[in-house]
């Protein structure tokens, strides 16, 4: 039966809060209708009305190969003949660790979960119960899931506890976490200073793209690895957004050729390693990974933890990214759009900054590159929601809010970008 996407949208407000399983898919912040999509082919993604859009969200970053890789749809169409799913180890949940395993140095043993906030809420149990400790620390505008301690917004000084971002969340279940200004070298030694000891870890999106598209600068990071080692805390790297997508080891490997010597203690991973199935892991030292059951005292658990379904897709997708080029082509392409944006704003008049790595890329209308998340929020939201309507009539689907990253993936051609580029044109002359 023909419908819209407004009837669709209506109708799964009755039923689905919002109309939507995951609240940035409601388009509250850019407003309008969100599409709902039928289906979705290498860079292409198809809405109810049959319109069809050049996609940079990709799933929020599984679909670094496009939609309908045919050597990932092989991998899970056997998959599911041998079986969906077994509640018992797999041969295929060995070959997806050591695939990881491979891939990051550093980590020694992965456990499969079923999602980013599943494995960052691992990870911050794990490097609490290795330490003993139960303070920790993230950054405003870094986003680590949704679980309980994480939800968490900065107090009202810098080494102050943090307050719940949402209800339903006790005040004593967030009165550990302290949340400081991301790149803010004097904020983190002051919270060192008053809580070195009592810190499990520190929780970062080393390319933080939560907030659009911030980097962890080289001091930042530096000065970061320096007082963790000094008082015993753990770093945390949520990857899960920038593993496998900003670089074939993810952030890691770009901090490690930045800063000689330089290594995180644990590691968070999801999206790209499901391949756009529900798969994600968290990862570290064989030492620390032990504490956890059914070898040690911390426990995590999941029934479709390291499911055969999703780790077919996860392997097949891994396969495909390790063939050599494959990320110097992809970052080729992303930074022809950026490069693309920026000369067709600046053509226009419009004030617009970019940055990417690897097939992740974000822009804002503003003059310079934001290192904090204050900053990305005082750039100018009106214009990017008149952009972003702009370019979604025009059949090219960036991501519903001026805080969220963007993708590419190898499926997007030169000729893709050059017409999302001759999009971008028209619609910065409209702005
Ligand atoms: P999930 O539980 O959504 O699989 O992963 C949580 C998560 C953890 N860490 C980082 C760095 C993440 O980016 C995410 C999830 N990212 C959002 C995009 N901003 C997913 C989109 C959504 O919430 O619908």
């Amino acid at each position: 039966m023909s419908t819209t996407n407004q009837a669709l949208f209506e109708r799964a407000q009755r039923v689905i809060p919002g109309g939507v399983n995951s609240p940035v898919r409601a388009f509250r912040a850019v407003g309008g209708t969100p599409r709902f999509i039928t289906r979705a082919e290498g860079p292409y993604i198809f809405d109810a009305e049959g319109k069809r859009y050049t996609d940079y969200i990709g799933s929020w970053g599984p679909m670094i190969l496009g939609h309908g890789h045919p050597a990932v749809v092989d991998a899970v169409q056997r998959a599911l003949l041998d079986g969906f799913s077994f509640g018992a180890p797999t041969e295929r949940e060995i070959e997806l660790a050591e695939a990881i395993i491979a891939l990051v140095p550093g980590v020694e043993q992965v456990r499969l979960v079923s999602s980013g906030t599943e494995a960052g809420m691992s990870a911050l149990r794990l490097a609490r119960g290795a330490t003993g400790r139960s303070k920790f620390i993230k950054f405003e505008g870094c986003y680590h899931g949704h679980a309980d301690p994480l939800l968490v917004k900065a107090g009202s000084g810098l080494a102050t506890f943090g307050f719940p971002t949402s209800a339903g969340v006790p005040e004593d279940v967030v009165k550990h976490t302290l949340v400081l200004p991301y790149n803010d070298i004097a904020a983190l030694e002051a919270a060192f200073d008053a809580h070195g000891k009592e810190l499990a870890c520190v929780m970062i999106e080393p390319i933080a793209g939560n907030m659009n598209f911030v980097r962890a600068s080289v001091p930042f990071m530096t000065r970061l690895r320096e007082l963790c080692t000094a008082h015993g805390a753990m770093l945390v790297f949520d990857e899960v957004m920038s593993g496998f997508r900003v670089a074939l080891g993810g952030a890691h490997s770009v901090y490690q050729r930045l800063i000689p010597g330089f290594k995180a203690d644990v590691f968070v991973f999801g999206k790209v390693i499901g391949g756009g199935m529900p798969l994600a892991a968290f990862g570290a030292s064989r030492e620390v990974m032990r504490q956890l059951a059914p070898l040690g005292p911390v426990y995590q658990a999941g029934t479709l933890s390291g499911n055969p379904v999703a780790t077919a897709c996860g392997l097949a997708t891994l396969k495909e990214i390790t063939k050599p080029g494959f990320f110097e082509a992809l970052a080729a392409q992303t930074r022809r759009l950026v490069e693309g944006l920026e000369s067709a704003a600046r053509d226009a008049g419009v004030p617009l900054v970019s940055d990417s790595e690897g097939g992740m890329f974000g822009f804002f209308f503003f003059n310079q590159l934001p290192q904090n998340y204050a900053t990305v929020m005082t750039t100018d939201s009106a214009r990017f929601n008149r952009f972003f309507h702009a370019m979604l009539d025009r059949g090219v689907y960036l991501a519903p809010a001026l805080y969220e990253a963007g993708f590419v993936s190898a499926a997007h051609t030169p000729t893709d970008i050059d017409a999302t580029l001759a999009a971008a044109r028209e619609a910065f002359a409209a702005l």
